[in-house]
């Protein structure tokens, strides 16, 4: 046996289906596979890592009585039969050529310990490989030549035995075993003895390991992230076992401690209140620095010297001083160049202490984007029926938007939008709220959300592919502030529960107030009225295209771009006559969809504030991956689907709630000719999907009935 790769397997099913898919399509086969498992929970897991008994020449031991990565690796070492042993952790994978690599690159140049590069990312294996961008956190860490492996390591977590062919012979002279006191940064005291004393240690270019980051801290931290605070104490242990070994390496591990301190330890010490903290954390950390030599201090920049050198001489109680004062003056300055940070700070410091009003109702759609949403429909129930006892205040970016009542409006992020948000008892938003916000307990955040869920969200995604990698974190944090969630349908409640770990108790499942004109009595007024507002010719029948924002094209932070895929000019020639198109962009969308020379036949409404108004003017919907359809299908009225990047969409970008083959009320439309012939055929179409819109009508349509607002307005606001 050439190769024994040890994977040591605690929690994660999800991570390590992926790391074994990895080893059982290697190139190279002449290898065995080791799972230990760490006193693992999850139930499926024997089924599942039986599983790969046909695929693997796979063994799979418990720890019984110990436990941590290092007993585990351990016992995988006591059972190896390879010739090289190789650690793989259980959430990371392969390429397929990486143990080919690493292995012909040992054998020809007889090397003791082999590797290669590691590269970083969130992402699962399909979307690693199959999207063409990748996010831009993605990076390399080590390609260095041997000498530099230690400083190239950038983070000093990854200075580890993870991807490393290292003969097994070595290991078995000197007995050689990983520290089990160590429960984090086990491998740093091996890694160093390795370095040290093995002679021939080589670097291979292309055997990649794709180490992979936690996305989800809260239902699967990594062992890196488990315990952040302890992270000095644990670092100066490790250490410490590495200074005693060799006085070269340790001054590399040193630059390494000093960044460290310099930079995420001074917010602990100053957040820090407990005494025990002192005694657990500070003074290793302390003690540890006192062994580190001044040369290493002199290049950090001029604040972190002078934490150093406190963290070097002085008492925990004057560090801490020196460190506050260092923070006091960053946050001063902080104030002075950033506008938004200024309010937060005037916020905390003055706003908070002003009295709650609990009169004031603060509203917010799409992050002040528009007056529209189901915040809108709850304004305008309070204000009809108990204007007079409430004072309104609506957070809008464009301050010239008509909104009745003549409500206090706010810029978001404004002075005054501070202001309200810190003084008003409720808050009515579609959208999360910033994650720097704290709700005071006494006040009062009704969330409404914005949509029936069709594309997975928050905990339900595996990865997200466009936003932050702490998202499952804030969206964590954000949701414990909602004081209730509404819900259209017990389909949304169920999503909602497990996408936002949201308890149930607190979703009221009972119709989106946006849809409440749906079921207007006046309705067809309305729709009149607007299409006259927006000149659209009486006798032309109306196809609103309101497609979704696409992950992976973007230019910032939400600011989306948008390819038109629809083939405006064609359609105009082939239904022109009967049909004119209302083009809806998301309202992430920053791309102006330019439709000169069409302006008879395609109506931008981008810009129109309400989506609920243009879909009572609307004949057929058409969209592709977006919520709309579930609230447009109040209106019993044909739905196509152009679902042109399907795939990607579905298995690489988002991933659904609901098969969209078989479950949702309309044709999937792939290509611009099916477009123009569903169009054509409408009355087909509704016929063929009678039966199956009925059932997606029962399903998600229940609750909806034009009195959501009310009952809302009476649960919310005690009515
Ligand atoms: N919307 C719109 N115009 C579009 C697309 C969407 O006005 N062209 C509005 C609709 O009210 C829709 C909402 O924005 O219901 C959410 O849009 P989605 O396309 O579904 O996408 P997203 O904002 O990612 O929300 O639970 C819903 C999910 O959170 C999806």
């Amino acid at each position: 046996m050439k190769v024994s790769v040890i994977v040591p397997f605690h929690r994660g099913l999800h991570f390590i289906t992926d790391c074994l898919d990895s080893l059982s399509e290697q190139t190279w086969k002449d290898f065995e596979t080791l799972i230990i498992k760490d006193h693992v929970e999850e139930k499926e897991a024997d089924k599942l890592l039986s599983s790969y008994k046909d695929k693997l020449n796979l063994r799979i031991y418990d720890l019984h009585e110990k436990n941590g990565v290092s007993a585990a690796r351990n016992l995988g070492i006591q059972k190896a039969q390879g010739e090289y042993l190789y650690f793989l952790d259980s959430d990371d994978y392969l390429a397929e050529t990486t143990l080919e690599e690493l292995v012909d690159a040992a054998d020809k140049e007889n090397y003791d310990l082999t590797y290669g590069v590691i590269k970083q990312t969130w992402f699962r294996r399909m979307v690693y490989y199959g999207a063409e961008q990748h996010n831009e956190e993605d990076q390399e860490f080590c390609g260095q030549p041997w000498k530099d492996l230690v400083e190239n390591r950038i983070d000093v977590s990854l200075l580890s035995c993870i991807h490393m062919l290292i003969k097994k012979s070595g290991f078995d002279e000197e007995c050689l075993c990983f520290d089990e006191d160590l429960e984090y940064y086990c491998d740093i005291p091996l890694l160093a003895y390795f370095l040290e004393k093995t002679k021939s240690i080589g670097f291979c270019k292309k055997a990649d390991y794709i180490k992979r980051g936690h996305n989800d801290e809260i239902q699967y931290p990594s062992l890196s992230k488990a315990d952040i605070e302890d992270r000095p104490q644990r670092l100066s242990k490790a250490y410490k076992a590495i200074g005693k070994i060799t006085p070269e390496l340790k001054g590399i591990i040193d630059q390494k401690f000093v960044t460290f301190c310099g930079k995420g330890f001074l917010q602990k010490v100053r957040r820090d209140k407990a005494s025990e903290w002192k005694n657990s954390r500070f003074l290793p950390v302390h003690e540890y620095a006192q062994t580190v030599d001044n040369s290493r201090i002199c290049n950090q920049e001029d604040n972190e010297k002078k934490v150093l050198k406190a963290l070097q001489q002085e008492s925990y109680e004057a560090c801490k001083k020196k460190i506050n004062h260092i923070l006091a003056k960053r946050k001063i300055h902080r104030m002075l160049t950033e506008k938004r940070f200024m309010y937060r700070t005037i916020s905390k410091y003055i706003f908070e202490r002003f009295s709650q009003q609990d009169q004031w109702v603060v509203f917010e759609s799409f992050f002040g984007k528009q007056y529209s949403d189901s915040p809108k429909y709850i304004y305008e129930y309070l204000l009809k029926n108990y204007g007079d006892q409430y004072k309104f205040i609506w957070i809008i970016n464009d301050k010239s938007m008509k909104i009745p009542g003549n409500p206090k409006k706010v810029p978001r992020f404004s002075l005054g939008y501070f202001y309200y948000i810190t003084r008003a008892k409720y808050w009515v938003t579609n959208v999360r709220q910033p994650v720097w916000f704290e709700k005071r307990d006494s006040q009062y955040l009704l969330e409404t959300w914005h949509g029936t869920p069709l594309k997975k969200l928050g905990f339900d995604m595996e990865e997200n592919y466009s936003a932050s990698p702490t998202y499952k974190r804030q969206i964590y944090s954000q949701s414990r502030f909602w004081d209730c969630l509404v819900s259209a349908n017990p389909f949304s409640t169920e999503a909602f529960h497990t996408c936002f770990l949201y308890e149930k108790e607190k979703i009221i499942e009972t119709g989106y107030p946006r849809n409440d004109i749906l079921y207007a009595p006046d309705k067809e007024q309305i729709a009149a009225d607007l299409k006259k507002k927006l000149g659209i010719p009486a006798d032309k029948k109306t196809i609103l295209y309101a497609p979704t924002w696409r992950d992976d094209e973007y230019y910032d932070h939400g600011a989306y771009k948008f390819n038109l895929a629809l083939d405006l000019k064609r359609l105009q020639k082939e239904i022109g006559d009967e049909y004119v198109v209302l083009l809806r962009t998301h309202y992430f969308i920053a791309d102006a969809i330019d439709v000169t020379g069409m302006e008879d036949f395609v109506f931008n409404v981008c810009k129109y504030p309400d989506i609920a108004e243009l879909y009572l003017i609307s004949d057929i919907c058409m969209t592709d991956y977006s919520s709309v359809f579930f609230d447009f299908a109040n209106l019993r009225r044909p739905i196509l689907f152009f679902t042109y990047d399907l795939e990607k969409y579905r298995d690489i970008l988002h991933g659904f709630y609901i098969d969209i083959q078989t479950e949702v009320p309309g044709p999937l439309l792939m290509t611009n000719d099916e477009v123009i012939n569903a169009i054509k055929n409408i009355d087909q179409i509704e016929e063929q999907y009678k039966e199956k819109y009925d059932e997606f009508y029962d399903r998600f349509c229940c609750f909806d009935d034009g009195h959501a607002t009310e009952r809302i307005v009476n649960m919310v606001f005690n009515k």
